[in-house]
């Protein structure tokens, strides 16, 4: 924990500066308390919700060449907290796999998830990593001299800007080295009114994930905030090939927050999240020099990739 953190673990300093600056903003890992995880396992069966549903195709129909391409005798890392069906795919199919170690910032979440997995994989040792996987962080014990693999499946990489996505990919090389490799999934550049349909659900599911940031911040830090005066907001910003999610306030008004007042116009919104979305050729970009792409399965209509990139 570093010093601008509070005790609950959020770093009030940090939300104060995207809060002050003239485009209001917030960290979208923030998202993602006890609530805002079971709201986002709930976005991800989601009829307009493509990414899951395609990436999970993608890994059923490819998976015997995935777990050959990554090969025998490994450690996997888990960025997320690992309870979906895409990791049980992995466990399942990955051979001579040592330990899972699923690394989330939702404490609460990851146990839950981790002691999930260890009751449906005797033999599997499983150490879950409560860190925020965007700083640097260490693994607990021995890699067991394996190699490790990374697994980044959803898209997430997609929250970072590009610049920041390559610096991540860069930081965490180390723990890949020698050997290893990560395999990732990457949403694509597809047709707007797919795009804004999947980020502005029917049943307001992402809304309702989009609104609770507030009421993370309002349970975790010193903060007041009415949900009730924001509205979500979602589309696709082209020229940035990104989704946008943004809180639009429904009137003006003042919130305290950690002993500061922060004034909120009518009209004006907090900035909570990007999702950019890569071609192919951008991905690899990306990626740059110190990675090789060794494989990318894909869906029949392109929407979704998974690459398999060595260190
Ligand atoms: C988990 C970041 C991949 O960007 O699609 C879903 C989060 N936000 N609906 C995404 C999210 C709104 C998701 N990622």
């Amino acid at each position: 924990m570093n010093e601008s953190e509070t005790a609950s673990g959020i770093a009030a300093e940090e939300i104060l500066k995207g809060l002050q600056r003239p485009q209001k903003s917030l960290p979208s890992k923030y998202f993602y308390d006890e609530r805002g995880s079971e709201l986002f396992e709930q976005i991800c069966s989601l009829p307009e919700y493509y990414p899951t549903r395609t990436e999970i195709s993608i890994l059923t129909s490819n998976m015997s060449d995935i777990s050959r391409t990554i090969g025998k005798g490994i450690d996997l890392v888990e960025f997320g907290s690992g309870s979906s069906l895409k990791t049980r795919m992995l466990l399942d199919h990955l051979k001579d796999l040592h330990v899972y170690y699923p690394v989330d910032i939702s404490e609460a979440f990851l146990m839950k998830s981790a002691d999930q997995i260890r009751s449906e994989y005797k033999n599997l040792n499983v150490i879950p990593v409560p860190a925020d996987y965007t700083e640097p962080f260490s693994l607990p014990g021995d890699l067991n001299g394996e190699r490790t693999i990374i697994f980044f499946p959803g898209s997430t990489i997609g929250n970072f800007r590009p610049d920041r996505a390559s610096g991540f990919l860069k930081q965490h090389r180390p723990l890949m080295l020698p050997g290893g490799g990560i395999l990732i999934g990457v949403d694509r550049k597809k047709p707007k009114e797919i795009l804004e349909r999947a980020y502005n659900d029917e049943k307001g599911v992402t809304a309702e994930f989009n609104l609770n940031i507030l009421n993370h911040l309002n349970d975790k830090l010193d903060a007041a905030f009415d949900p009730r005066l924001f509205r979500h907001k979602a589309f696709y910003n082209e020229e940035e090939g990104r989704i946008e999610m943004h809180l639009v306030c429904r009137a003006d008004h003042e919130v305290e927050l950690s002993g500061v007042t922060v004034s909120f116009m009518e009209g004006e919104s907090i900035h909570t999240e990007n999702s950019y979305k890569y071609s192919p050729d951008e991905v690899e970009a990306l990626f740059g020099e110190g990675y090789r792409l060794e494989a990318m399965w894909s869906d029949p209509d392109k929407y979704f990739s998974v690459y398999y990139f060595r260190v």
